[in-house]
């Protein structure tokens, strides 16, 4: 259907469309942690292009690339001091576009990171800005005169701990970075920074991208002396704007991170007759484990009934318009299989039973690197381990605050994002395969068991179930489009879902749990068909009571008329 027949005030939504992206599976590459070309012990471009043959036969169609652009690497590239080049450690506009052209040629898009809430202290911009309160790029950044009584303008915190706020000696002002000092904050009410970005951005499209993944999206409409930072008043206003001044009139696929999204706000962000974006990623399933106090550092175990009732609620609430985004892990969370699985007793089965889960929900599945091979999170035992900015930081504030440092690294070995960002582990050769030099960052002493090479050998692997997962939602409709109802919300262990469309059902039953559980289903469910998928044997016909084993997981398909 033609979109500008659709008058935008129209009280009828256009119907849903079919898009690319419904069918397609996101994989995500961490530049630094992914492939060594050259054995300096950082991950690069022409690394992930020699891996290109992998991520082919493992079926996937977008690769996200965290920021790969100029940086001082404060915060591993989300702090840009040149848009328009790469990273010297990452390789050069050459290889980024060889990246692009090979991975075309295998079908697969690539989707750059756009960070632009913030760029680094070192964009030429930010070195302008801090020249003086007269200088023409003042206004690209946000300044403010200290407190009446001194001090910080207002009481706004960095997420990464301390105040959000920097004092300029130079100017006597501050100015805001709502991550780390060297991260200052881009001013979006000010025009001309809005259009330089979207002359950036469509500089990228030109190079023939696929999408956008959009850095802390939701904190563009800020406005700081209300101290409102999430869903400011004119988010939405500078989203439709940017989408008609770039990728608009483009068939690519956009996510935005919006850690604060509701599901109303997520229908503003990729409701079909809006004009922002195709899809947010929201975390609701992640914060609703963490600690009211302590955070991400003191995480609560996993509550199952919790972890459903959010699953169902966004499934549900996205199911007429907007889009939902599907993940576990990314690179900024702990490992899929640590945190919801048992790597102890039950690795393959528990990762195979996540990805079953998660994949057949409806929404666009996203793949954080090495979760298809069931990498776990690290055994660090020091904080001279660690290199995450974030991570260093708040060890240093908790445990001046009286934590102690046992307990802060058993939280940053459960929840913090270096677990994310050790090297991928591509075999059994020294440091996995993943340099010929010494790694950045350690790696995961596991990896002569977990890596890509023994996965892909074995017919029963992680790896290989992802390979199923990933082809089936290119043939059965139901997966795509199937309308979502959840059953036994109230269970503690299981997780059973179906999906209907046409007159195709799929039910999908999960076990939480290393135990064996007899499962009385309600006598609708009962269904005889065809297994999709399964982590132990077959089962093509479900009655009233079943037996599962640990982390069993199958999905059946039947015809209902
Ligand atoms: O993350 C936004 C963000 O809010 C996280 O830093 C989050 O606060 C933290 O991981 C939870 O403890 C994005 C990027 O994904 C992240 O890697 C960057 O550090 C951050 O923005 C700044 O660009
Ligand atoms: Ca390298």
């Amino acid at each position: 259907m033609d979109h500008s027949t659709t008058p935008l005030a129209s009280p009828e939504r256009s119907p849903l469309q079919p898009k690319w992206w419904h069918t397609a599976t996101v994989y995500q590459v961490y530049p630094r942690s992914f492939c060594d070309s050259n054995g300096d012990g950082i991950g690069d471009l022409p690394g992930i292009t020699s891996k290109l043959d992998y991520l082919k036969k493992l079926g996937i169609d977008i690769i996200w690339l965290s920021p790969i652009y100029k940086s001082p690497m404060d915060d591993n590239g989300y702090d840009i001091s040149d848009y328009r080049d790469i990273a010297s450690e990452f390789g050069t506009l050459a290889d980024f576009d060889q990246l692009v052209a090979e991975a075309k040629d295998r079908g697969i898009g690539i989707m750059l990171d756009l960070v632009v809430n913030h760029t680094s202290d070192e964009h030429p911009w930010f070195l302008q800005s801090r020249q003086g309160s007269d200088n023409p790029f003042r206004d690209f950044y946000i300044w403010r005169k200290p407190a009446p009584g001194g001090g910080p303008p207002n009481g706004l915190k960095s997420s990464f701990g301390g105040p959000a706020w920097t004092l300029d000696p130079a100017t006597g002002e501050y100015y805001l970075h709502m991550f780390s000092r060297r991260q200052p904050d881009l001013n979006w009410e000010n025009e001309r920074v809005r259009a330089e970005i979207y002359d950036m951005m469509n500089w990228w499209l030109e190079r023939g991208i696929a999408g956008f993944r959009m850095d802390v999206i939701d904190y563009i409409g800020k406005q700081v002396d209300r101290e409102l930072i999430k869903d400011g008043p004119h988010l939405h206003d500078y989203l439709q704007e940017m989408n008609a001044r770039t990728f608009g009139s483009r068939d690519i696929l956009t996510v935005g991170e919006a850690w604060s999204a509701t599901p109303g706000a997520a229908l503003l962000y990729s409701g079909r007759d809006r004009q922002e974006l195709s899809m947010v990623f929201q975390f609701e399933h992640v914060t609703q484990q963490w600690d009211t106090v302590y955070g991400k550092w003191r995480p609560k175990p996993l509550d199952l009934v919790n972890l459903k009732t959010v699953l169902s609620k966004w499934q549900l609430a996205l199911s007429e318009d907007g889009w939902n985004s599907l993940f576990w892990g990314n690179h900024d969370l702990p490992r899929a299989v640590s945190r919801y699985g048992d790597v102890t007793g039950y690795h393959v089965e528990s990762a195979k039973m996540l990805a079953t889960v998660l994949h057949l929900l409806k929404g666009t599945p996203f793949i954080y690197q090495g979760e298809e091979i069931g990498m776990t999170n690290v055994p660090f035992t020091s904080i001279e381990q660690y290199r995450d900015i974030e991570t260093l930081n708040m060890h240093r504030l908790h445990v001046e605050a009286g934590l102690s440092p046992e307990e802060f690294i058993r939280g940053a070995n459960e929840n913090g994002r270096d677990n994310a960002r050790t090297p991928m582990q591509w075999s059994a050769a020294p440091y996995g395969g993943f340099s010929t030099g010494v790694p950045w960052i350690e790696v995961n002493p596991n990896y002569p068991k977990v890596n890509a090479e023994a996965a892909i050998r074995d017919e029963s692997s992680i790896w290989n179930h992802y390979r199923k997962l990933i082809a089936l939602r290119k043939t059965c409709p139901v997966i795509v489009y199937g309308e979502y109802r959840s059953w036994l919300d109230q269970h503690p262990d299981v997780f059973v879902y179906t999906r209907t469309f046409d007159r195709t059902r799929m039910i999908v039953v999960a076990n939480f749990t290393p135990r064996h559980i007899a499962l009385s289903l309600p006598s609708e469910l009962g269904m005889n068909g065809e297994c999709l998928i399964y982590n132990y044997e077959p089962v093509n016909m479900i009655n009233e009571t079943i037996e599962l084993s640990p982390y069993e997981a199958f999905a059946i398909a039947s015809r209902t008329g």
